[in-house]
């Protein structure tokens, strides 16, 4: 190659440097530039590689002239390259912006169960007419379950109670939450008046009304000259706060060991017209409590004076009041952990 030839292909290569669009390229252009230029048969490549062919006068002048053309390709190619990366995190930071005045996701809110509120929702009526709170074991022995609530070794009633004994323990699953009472009775002198709300087990046969695992809210008053009327009282003060004052409820004559005379409590069915339906047994009521005066004999065996004392228990099943307040009419519906089920139920309801 002639030098003059040379000096052509300079100026050619420069002036499609210059007409090449490198300012505004994309990644995808860039690299077609590169190929054009720089790549095995590319104008700036065969430029570099025909210095070979000139006199050693000419390729110590013309040498540096085609490096300084390389070099100004290089930087072009470098500064676009730049930009382009800079724009591409600008957009990517602008894609994954965040609206810090957008409002947050809240998290799911858990709720109380409609056991723990409906027991809440006992026990807190009974607080407001003077009551205290007490709890007791779920393990207990044949004493506190049965004997000292005068239900001796061989009484029939014992039978009634189907109960969970520990396995060569003389031990068993409290039955009824009755058994707070003589824990209360053995700490608190009288005059007094106590709820005890918690779980009692039963070995029973499991059915829309019944369950092995349930909850009780147990009362107790002791003071003098208390009788049936009050216990009638409190009651019904109970049930017409829960249920309202036109929902009909009985009081039945009953039969416990440890309270004389003794009653049950029905409320009319909610889940049929009083014509008899599973969920009622087909009676057209359902039993929620079973109450009484204490019996002297509950006093006696406790140390406290009978003669001077007298009172009055009851315990109230919360899961048959749960059932009519919120018309559920299976109670293994509130042990399946359904959130279906679960999320009907009114968070503010405590
Ligand atoms: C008793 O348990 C007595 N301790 C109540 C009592 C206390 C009477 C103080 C007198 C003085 P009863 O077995 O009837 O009684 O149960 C009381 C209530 O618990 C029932 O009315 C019912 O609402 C509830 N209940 C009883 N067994 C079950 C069960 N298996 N599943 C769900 N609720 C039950």
């Amino acid at each position: 190659m002639t030098r003059a030839d040379w000096e052509k292909s300079y100026v050619s290569a420069e002036s499609a440097l210059r007409d090449a669009g490198v300012e505004n390229a994309d990644l995808l252009k860039l690299e077609e530039v590169r190929v054009r230029f720089m790549g095995r048969k590319g104008a700036l490549t065969e430029l570099l590689k025909s210095l070979k062919d000139l006199s050693i006068e000419d390729k110590r002048e013309l040498g540096p002239k085609a490096q300084g053309l390389k070099a100004s390709f290089d930087a072009l190619i470098d500064a676009r390259k730049a930009a382009l990366e800079d724009a591409g995190d600008a957009a990517a930071l602008e894609k994954d912006a965040i609206d810090l005045t957008l409002p947050a996701i809240r998290p799911p809110k858990g709720r109380l169960h409609p056991l723990t509120t409906t027991l809440h929702e006992i026990a807190r009526t009974f607080q407001l007419m003077g009551y205290s709170w007490a709890e007791g074991p779920f393990v207990e022995d044949e004493r506190h379950n049965f004997s000292a609530l005068n239900i001796p070794e061989g009484h029939p009633a014992r039978d009634s109670h189907d109960t969970f004994y520990l396995q060569g323990l003389p031990l068993l699953l409290r039955t009824h939450t009755s058994t707070v009472q003589i824990h209360t009775m053995e700490s608190i002198r009288p005059p007094l008046r106590v709820v005890c709300p918690g779980r009692a087990f039963r070995h029973e046969q499991i059915d829309a009304t019944h369950s092995a695992i349930f909850h009780q809210v147990e009362g107790l008053v002791v003071d003098e000259n208390i009788g049936l009327a009050d216990l009638k009282g409190h009651l019904q003060t109970l049930l017409q706060k829960l249920l309202g004052a036109s929902t009909k409820t009985r009081f039945r004559p009953s039969y416990f060991p440890f309270t004389e005379p003794s009653t049950e409590v029905d409320v009319k069915c909610f889940f049929c017209p009083g014509t008899g339906c599973a969920a009622c047994k087909h009676t057209g009521w359902i039993e929620i409590l079973g109450a009484g005066v204490v019996n002297p004999a509950v006093f006696k065996a406790a140390g406290y004076d009978e003669q001077k004392w007298s009172g009055f228990a009851f315990g109230v099943g919360v899961e048959r009041v749960a059932m009519l307040l919120h018309g559920v009419p299976d109670i293994r519906a509130f042990y399946t952990n359904d959130l279906k089920f679960l999320k009907q139920f009114d968070e503010n309801l405590l």
